[in-house]
């Protein structure tokens, strides 16, 4: 294959039914471009103005208590609101239109205003994934709700409001689109192998070793053979669970360790904070079984060469189809390069 893949070519998502352009002459030559670090003023652990620190008030008005974990309200300017009044238009097919429920959601992941997932101890770190699951619990059976997505937008370059290390969790009535297509093409699959698209994909790649990034008992982190990000990764979780509401308690402590150990080694690629859209993907909360569901995380980051020059989609990728220089495969050791180098970043 290795002259196949070091011309131009497509690869397949069977995930997401998507191609991606690779263009891995590219990068044959060398980049030897600095890599510049740009400095950081430091962050107190406490912020007065934070609108997420405790103790202080919100735009709205409401004050936050004196949390001491995690922290969950509702999102004072929410995308969604729970009592929108039902209708539909549908006047032609150029103009169609639907109303949509949900309930939108901010997590604190932590009380400092200093701190990331990827500095806190195991406890606290635990205490994420256990108010994730928690929040699936609630918003999933929710009788309005039919999916739950929890995500963080990490960095200002991810349009990641305020420092305060928090994710968001949105529950809606309609399943999003690209759930929906995730939910299709796994249920194709299912349908054919009896097997999950994922637990099949997952042994395939721990059997080719080239794409994995770091595991652990519970949990597997890989840069896709399909990844259209430059680091992009899929955290795929060894039994096909379909929410994290299966998750054993050694699993979410898993979870949680390699969430932390993956976000480190981004960090220590490019020395900065390194910025992302993490989220993740599990069975719709329909009231139907799932079987073909396997959960997953994604990551999207946008960083390219170093900690200020980022990955655009822009022309062709607007215009075409996604299109990445360096191969997945490279962006995968150079993962495995920058966790095995011992840097940390710390902020
Ligand atoms: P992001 O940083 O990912 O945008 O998430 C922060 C959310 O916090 C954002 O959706 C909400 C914003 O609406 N927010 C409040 O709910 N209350 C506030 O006082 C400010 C921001
Ligand atoms: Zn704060």
């Amino acid at each position: 294959m290795g002259a196949f893949f070091d011309y131009p070519h497509r690869r397949y998502n069977p995930l997401a039914d998507e191609w991606v352009l690779v263009s891995p002459q590219r990068t044959q030559r060398p980049w030897h471009g600095q890599i510049e670090t740009p400095a950081v003023d430091p962050v107190p652990a406490y912020d007065p103005t934070c609108y997420l620190c405790p103790g202080n008030t919100r735009a709205s008005g409401a004050r936050n208590p004196h949390y001491t974990t995690t922290y969950v309200f509702e999102n004072d300017f929410a995308a969604l609101l729970p009592a929108t009044p039902p209708n539909e238009l549908r006047e032609s097919a150029f103009f169609q239109a639907q109303s949509v429920r949900g309930i939108c959601r901010v997590i604190c992941f932590a009380p400092q205003h200093n701190v990331t997932l990827a500095d806190l101890e195991p406890a606290a770190l635990r205490a994420v994934v256990d108010t994730w699951v928690a929040q699936m619990a609630e918003l999933s059976s929710h009788p309005e709700l039919n999916y739950v997505q929890i995500f963080e937008n990490h960095g200002a370059m991810m349009g990641a409001s305020n420092p305060h290390p928090h994710g968001q969790i949105w529950g809606t009535a309609h399943i999003p689109q690209l759930v929906a297509r995730e939910q299709a093409t796994q249920a194709a699959y299912y349908a054919q192998h009896g097997r999950t698209l994922l637990a099949d994909y997952l042994e395939q790649e721990l059997e080719r070793t080239q794409r994995l990034v770091c595991a652990n008992a519970s949990f597997v982190a890989l840069v896709p053979f399909w990844a259209v990000w430059p680091f992009e990764t899929l955290v795929i979780s060894r039994r096909p669970h379909t929410t994290l509401l299966d998750l054993a308690e050694d699993e979410r402590t898993d979870l949680a360790t390699l969430l932390q150990q993956l976000i480190r080694g981004y960090n220590a690629l490019f020395q900065t904070s390194f910025p992302y859209s993490m989220g993740f993907h599990q069975q719709p909360c329909d009231g139907e079984a799932h079987p073909e569901w396997h959960l997953h995380a994604h990551f999207y980051p946008p960083l390219l060469r170093s900690a200020t020059v980022r990955k655009f989609m822009v022309g062709f990728e607007l215009l075409g189809e996604p299109q990445r220089d360096l191969t997945p495969e490279q962006a995968a050791a150079r993962l495995r390069e920058a966790l095995g180098s011992g840097l940390t970043y710390a902020q």
